[in-house]
C-alpha cells in the first residue's frame, strides 16, 4: 500500500496516479530497494524529512553523551572508567557520521547545529531524564542503547544510500554498547542486596522513557505513513518498540528483578509481550522542552559550541593558510 503513495510537501499523500513521470520512476526505485544517493533527483519533502530525521538523530548522539560523560569520573573501577569512555567516544563519531550523511543533503553541519541550539530541532526524549547513580548507566547501555539498535538495525535498509551507510558502520559499535550496559546492571543485579535494589529502581525508572523512544503509537505519528512509503523508515514506530520489550523481558527476568510494568504479560495468542502504554503526555511534554534535564543539556551543547570557538577558528585559519601555500607552489 505504501509503494503506491507518495507525498510532496503542499499536496498531501500522492496516489501512484497523480505522479509525474520522474515522481513515479522515483518511487519505483524505492519499491525495488535501489538506493537513493545524493546526486539523483528526490522530492523535496523526502529530502527535507531525511535532514529533519537525519539531524534529529545526530543531535541525540551528541547529547546523547551528556548523561554518560558525567558519570566518566565516577566510574567504580578503572576498567569501568576505559569501557564508558570508549562508549562515549563512539557516541561522538555517530553523531559525525550522521551530520556528514546530512551534508549530502545540502544543508551544512553548523546550520544543524545551529537550529539544535535555537530550540528549532529536537533530539531525543531519553536524553532529557537525569542519571542518578551507577545503575543508571548500566540501565542506558543496556535500555537505551538496546531501543537504539532495534530501531537502527532496521535503518540499516532505509532508502537514503548514506544514512543506511552510517546506520551500518553505526550497528556494530552500538552492540557493543548495550552489552557493555547489560554486563554493569547484571553485576548488580547479582550483587549486594543494596546493589540490586539501585539496579530495580534504575529499570523502574528507565523503563517507560526507554520504550517513548520509538516515538508516538503509529496512530498518533505524523510522519511514518509518508516516511515509510519513502522508506526512510522500515519500520513503524509500534513495531520497533514490541521488538524491543520482546527482546528485553526475558532479560529483566534473567537478571531476577521484577517487571518495571504491571501490564507486561506474555500473550499467546499473539505471541508478544502484552504491555502498558507509557504516559503519552509526559513524552508531549519532554518533546516541547519541559523535561527533567532540557535545560541543562541544551545550555551545556551551546557552552561547548561557544567555548569551543577558538578550536574551530585555529583549525579553519590552518587550513586556509596551508592552502594557500600549497597554490603558491604550484
Ligand atoms: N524524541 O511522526 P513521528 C542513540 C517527534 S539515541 C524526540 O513518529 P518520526 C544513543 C518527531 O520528531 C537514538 N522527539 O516521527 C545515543 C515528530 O516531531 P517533529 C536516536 C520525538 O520521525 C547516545 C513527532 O514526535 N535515534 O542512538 O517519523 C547514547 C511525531 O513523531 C521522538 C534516532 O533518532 C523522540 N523519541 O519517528 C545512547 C533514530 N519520537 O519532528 C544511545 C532515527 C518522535 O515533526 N529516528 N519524536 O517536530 C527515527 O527513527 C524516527 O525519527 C523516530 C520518530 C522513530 C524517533
Amino acid at each position: 500500500m505504501y509503494a503506491q503513495m507518495i507525498k510532496t510537501a503542499s499536496d498531501g499523500v500522492k496516489s501512484r496516479d497523480d505522479m509525474d513521470d520522474v515522481e513515479r520512476a522515483f518511487q519505483d526505485k524505492i519499491d525495488n530497494d535501489i538506493k537513493i544517493e545524493p546526486r539523483d533527483w528526490m522530492p523535496e519533502d523526502y529530502r527535507r524529512t531525511l535532514i529533519r530525521q537525519m539531524g534529529q538523530h545526530a543531535h541525540s548522539e551528541v547529547v546523547g553523551q551528556l548523561p554518560e560523560g558525567n558519570w566518566i569520573t565516577r566510574a567504580p573501577t578503572l576498567e569501568r572508567k576505559a569501557i564508558l569512555l570508549a562508549k562515549v567516544q563512539d557516541e561522538a563519531g555517530h553523531g559525525l557520521y550522521l551530520y556528514s550523511a546530512a551534508e549530502t543533503l545540502g544543508v551544512t553541519r553548523d546550520e544543524l547545529v545551529e537550529l539544535l541550539h535555537e530550540g528549532k530541532m529536537k533530539y531525543s526524549s531519553i536524553f532529557n531524564y537525569p542519571t542518578l547513580n551507577w545503575a543508571d548507566i548500566g540501565a542506558v547501555g543496556w535500555l537505551v542503547d538496546g531501543a537504539a539498535i532495534v530501531n537502527q538495525v532496521a535503518l540499516q535498509r532505509t532508502s537514503y544510500g548514506p544514512y543506511s551507510r552510517a546506520m551500518i558502520r553505526i550497528c556494530k559499535e552500538e552492540s557493543f554498547h548495550a552489552r557493555q550496559g547489560y554486563h554493569a546492571i547484571m553485576q548488580m543485579a547479582f550483587g549486594t542486596p543494596e546493589q540490586k535494589r539501585q539496579a530495580q529502581d534504575a529499570v523502574n525508572r528507565l523503563w517507560f522513557p526507554a520504550i517513548m523512544m520509538f516515538g508516538p503509537n503509529d496512530s498518533e505519528s505524523t510522519h511514518s505513513e509518508q516516511s515509510m512509503a519513502w522508506k526512510i523508515k522500515v519500520k513503524s514506530n509500534d513495531e520497533l518498540r514490541q521488538q524491543f520489550v520482546d527482546q528485553t523481558v526475558p532479560q529483566i527476568e534473567y537478571l531476577g528483578l521484577d517487571l518495571p510494568d504491571p501490564g507486561i504479560k506474555w500473550n499467546e495468542e499473539r505471541g508478544h509481550y502484552d504491555f502498558s502504554d507509557p504516559d503519552w503526555s509526559e513524552f508531549f511534554d519532554v518533546i516541547k522542552g519541559n523535561g527533567p534535564c532540557n535545560v541543562d543539556r541544551l545550555q551545556n551543547r551551546v557552552s561547548a559550541w561557544e567555548d569551543g570557538a577558538w578550536v574551530r577558528d585555529g583549525l579553519l585559519a590552518h587550513a586556509r593558510k596551508k592552502a594557500a601555500r600549497k597554490m603558491a607552489a604550484e
